[in-house]
């Protein structure tokens, strides 16, 4: 009898050990103002994988037809990127039409859940893009 009880005692362990194990970890918090506009917020639980960061660069190339734009760009601390030359995909809003190669250009871009980084704002000079419309 008593060895059956230190049996089941053992069981009840590992059961306890296992669930730890597949506790899902809670959500980090987004960090503060990379959301000023709750543009991302949802009432569904999301992961806070979806950043967005500003800065400035310069054209190198311009693939209007594929929707993205080589920028030679700064460092980008919010999104973890370093200064570094690199195709941008950007979204509907960017009229790649209005830019020429050489341009110093300010920019907005955002990481996306599935990792991509998209330009969702650019405009001409080093000064910023202004508050959104
Ligand atoms: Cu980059």
């Amino acid at each position: 009898m008593k060895r059956t009880t230190r049996h089941t005692t053992l069981i009840f362990l590992a059961a306890l050990l296992a669930a730890c194990g597949n506790e899902p970890a809670p959500e980090p918090a987004l960090p503060a103002g990379t959301d000023p506009d709750g543009l991302f917020s949802s009432p569904v639980t999301e992961p806070a994988e979806v950043v967005t960061d500003a800065g400035t660069g310069v054209i190198r190339d311009i693939d209007a037809e594929g929707g993205q734009v080589m920028l030679k760009h700064g460092p980008l601390d919010k999104i973890g990127m370093g200064a570094m030359t690199m195709y941008f995909g950007v979204t509907d809003d960017v009229d790649l039409g209005g830019f020429t190669e050489g341009a110093t250009v300010s920019f907005e871009v955002r990481r996306g859940r599935d990792g991509s980084y998209r330009i969702t704002r650019m405009c001409e000079g080093e000064d910023g893009c202004g508050d959104p419309e």
